[in-house]
């Protein structure tokens, strides 16, 4: 039987990009659950989770983020070009990685999101203790810290996730891919 829903939906990437504990991956796990809720297939690459299969062994280094960057959005350009649908939370801190995955996937199927959390908040959540570990000095290069993070220009959308409800954060990411005929 022919799936003909495959056929005739692009294909998309949803790239989150932004801080440690900004709530890229609580946002992508959420946006994960309601795009199969609508009876479609997402595929979900986490930086933190790549980092321990595709990408293990890569470090912190710009030349390690970028590989790392660079094999999913490899990844992430296979899939959307057979029509699938693709969550990358990645910190992603540099702007010029970012715009080759872009080019890689296609402009169109490509929908950067800022989550657009400031650092002093990344730094109060703290959920894994990393920022605490970063300023002892325990962990060197650490994003934002003493590492760089170059913010989107021109994101599709920014989200903010300090007074606005993931809900929210949901349903703008779903109408914005509504509009662009992307769901
Ligand atoms: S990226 O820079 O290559 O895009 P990625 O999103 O895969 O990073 O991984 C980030 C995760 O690695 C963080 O959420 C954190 O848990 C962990 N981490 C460990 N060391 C660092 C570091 N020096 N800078 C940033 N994140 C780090």
């Amino acid at each position: 039987m022919l799936n003909y829903e495959s056929i005739y939906k692009k294909g998309v990437c949803i790239w989150l990009t932004g801080l440690s504990a900004a709530g890229k991956s609580t946002t992508a796990s959420a946006l994960s659950s309601r795009i199969e809720e609508l009876n479609r297939k997402v595929t979900l690459l986490d930086g933190d989770i790549i980092r321990t299969n595709l990408s293990k062994g890569l470090g912190f280094s710009k030349e390690d983020r970028d590989a790392n960057i660079l094999r999913i959005g490899f990844v992430a350009s296979e899939i959307v070009k057979h029509g699938g649908i693709v969550i990358c939370p990645c910190i992603s801190p540099y702007k010029e990685t970012r715009q080759k995955v872009r080019e890689k996937i296609g402009t169109n199927q490509f929908i950067e999101i800022y989550i657009a959390t400031p650092l002093h908040i990344c730094e109060e959540r703290d959920p894994k203790g990393l920022y605490k570990k970063a300023r002892n000095g325990e962990i060197p290069h650490f994003t934002g810290i003493d590492d760089p993070y170059e913010p989107p220009v021109n994101p599709e959308l920014a989200l903010i996730t300090t007074n606005v409800s993931i809900e929210n954060n949901l349903q703008t990411i779903i109408n914005f891919l509504e509009k662009r005929d992307l769901l």
